[in-house]
């Protein structure tokens, strides 16, 4: 019986995977067996991207694309499809976050949130699918987050685009589900990247920062994720062995939605 978890003979497209979750995901795909092509906004970021994976033993195929163009996704896909090959699993990781107090964002800087976090992954997931259609076979996966069912200050924008991006998740389903075309998230909840990085900074006494002892009273597990702790779940999905898998959000999370909290001692 074939290893239903092997990804052997599929391209994976991961967007924004020059380093962080991306990189950690296209780097478990690829001991699964995958080819690994990823995108990054510029040039620099691809090579230092590609020069990464390298180190790894991994070659990567590393594509400069804003993924929140239409015209600069529809060129790498077709660019990808004549030098890599079909598409055959997508992971629509890239993303940005914008902390700021809901009434000093401005309507600008809340649309360029919900540009990458929610219209990218719509963007990208519109210029594959035509392909996987007519393979008959496809893998999508959505990077989500704990803010696609809680809120907290300061992320209206990341919040309403994860939110959002949730329900994309399941309309894919909904929609192309009868081409053999599976559509899942992954919800991250609070892992150790860039992104996160001013969340985790000691504070000049140096003491924790106050948000990061909140996280680990909050985490049954006492600690943040690690880019590499989705890599296993984000293989799950992307292989056969989820092929009746669709719509679900599975939270990566170290049990922070299970969880109150930690009591008082
Ligand atoms: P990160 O370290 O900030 O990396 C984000 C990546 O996306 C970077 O490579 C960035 O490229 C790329 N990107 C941003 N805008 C882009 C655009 N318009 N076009 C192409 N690439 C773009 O973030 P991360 O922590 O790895 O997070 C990856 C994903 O997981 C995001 O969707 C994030 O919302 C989600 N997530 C993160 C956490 C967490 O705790 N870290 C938890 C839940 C969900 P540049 O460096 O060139 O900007
Ligand atoms: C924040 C964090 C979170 C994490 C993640 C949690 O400021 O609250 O950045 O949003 O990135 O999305 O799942």
């Amino acid at each position: 019986m074939n290893n239903p978890f092997s990804l052997e003979g599929k391209v994976a497209l991961i967007t924004g995977a020059s380093y962080g979750i991306g990189f950690a995901i296209a780097s478990a795909m690829h001991a699964a067996g995958a080819t690994i092509v990823f995108n990054d906004i510029n040039q620099e970021k691809v090579d230092l991207g590609i020069k990464a994976y390298a180190e790894k033993n991994i070659k990567a195929y590393g594509y400069v694309c804003d993924v929140t163009k239409e015209d600069q996704v529809q060129a790498m896909v077709a660019k990808i499809e004549e030098e890599v090959g079909v598409i055959d699993i997508l992971v629509n990781n890239a993303g940005i976050i914008k902390r700021i107090p809901m009434c000093e964002m401005t309507a600008d800087q809340f649309r360029q949130v919900i540009d990458v976090d929610l219209n990218a992954p719509f963007i990208v997931s519109k210029a594959v699918i035509p392909s996987m259609i007519k393979k008959g076979h496809g893998k999508i996966i959505n990077i989500c987050s704990m803010m696609s069912e809680l809120g907290r200050e300061t992320v209206s924008a990341y919040a309403a685009a994860k939110g959002g991006l949730k329900m994309l998740t399941r309309n894919i389903c909904s929609e192309y589900g009868e081409y053999n075309i599976q559509c899942n998230g992954i919800g991250p909840g609070y892992i150790a990247t860039p992104q996160t990085a001013p969340l985790r900074e000691k504070q000049p006494d140096g003491s924790m920062h106050p948000f990061d002892s909140f996280i680990r009273a909050k985490t049954p597990a006492g600690r943040w994720g690690e880019a590499e702790d989705l890599g296993g779940p984000a293989v799950f999905l992307a292989s056969d062995a989820s092929n009746f898998v669709n719509g679900h959000i599975l939270y990566v999370d170290g049990g922070i939605l299970a969880y109150i909290g930690k009591q008082p001692q």
